[in-house]
């Protein structure tokens, strides 16, 4: 058996699935009706106890969620394919900040975006504004990134790292194209850098369609 993943298209799987094409192993995808909303179901939870995509499954048995945790961990498994820079250096750090910045302080604001009445008091209109305050705090982290980036097209420059898929993959969501034109401009640069990368090409295209 090789690695399976979990997730569903244009959701974070594909930062998975991204990882997994550029250090060129095959995988199988395991589709996940999100629309129906099957994460939340009993059969999924027996797989990922947290209800949510991604899951990898290694080629061993081991169950993996937590998409960064997933994501480091195949670059470790595979280090052929150089997707983390090397141990102790300053691009490692560098790459680890920001995939936690990702993962920690950018990504938890897309459940509160998507899913507003799960913390909000009863009511649409609670929802709405706490949807509202945290699309601000979204795009105002996104502008935090865009101040550390330089023009070379990855975060670490001519370098590209698992960090780039990451944020490429994340920058897809609640942002609008004139927006990210606008404000975030360096960020755009990084994520057309990732799309356009032969491994992803198609990945990117069928998970991220619009522009
Ligand atoms: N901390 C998790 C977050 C994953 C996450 O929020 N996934 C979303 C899809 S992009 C999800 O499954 N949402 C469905 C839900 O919350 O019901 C990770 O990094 O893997």
């Amino acid at each position: 058996m090789g690695y399976a993943v979990y997730g569903a298209k244009g959701s974070g799987s594909a930062f998975v699935e991204a990882t997994l094409l550029e250090i060129g192993v095959d995988y199988e995808f395991r589709a996940i009706d999100a629309k129906n909303h099957a994460q939340r179901g009993a059969e999924y939870a027996a797989i990922n106890p947290h209800r949510k995509m991604p899951t990898l499954i290694t080629p061993e048995g081991e169950t993996l969620t937590e998409s960064a945790a997933i994501v480091m961990t195949l670059a470790e498994r595979h280090p052929e394919a150089a997707l983390l820079p090397a141990p102790a250096s300053r691009e490692r750090a560098q790459a680890l900040r920001w995939l936690m910045f990702a993962v920690g302080e950018l990504y938890p604001l897309v459940e509160l975006m998507d899913y507003p009445a799960r913390f909000a008091d009863e009511g649409e209109e609670a929802a709405g504004r706490l949807r509202a305050r945290a699309l601000a705090h979204w795009r105002s982290r996104w502008q935090t990134l865009e101040s550390q980036l330089s023009n070379a097209p990855y975060l670490l420059g001519s370098r590209f790292c698992a960090a780039d898929l990451y944020l490429a993959g994340l920058s897809r969501w609640d942002l609008p194209r004139a927006w990210r034109l606008e404000h975030i401009p360096k960020v755009e640069r990084l994520a057309v850098a990732v799309a356009e990368r032969p491994a992803l090409r198609e990945l990117w295209a069928t998970n991220f369609p619009y522009p």
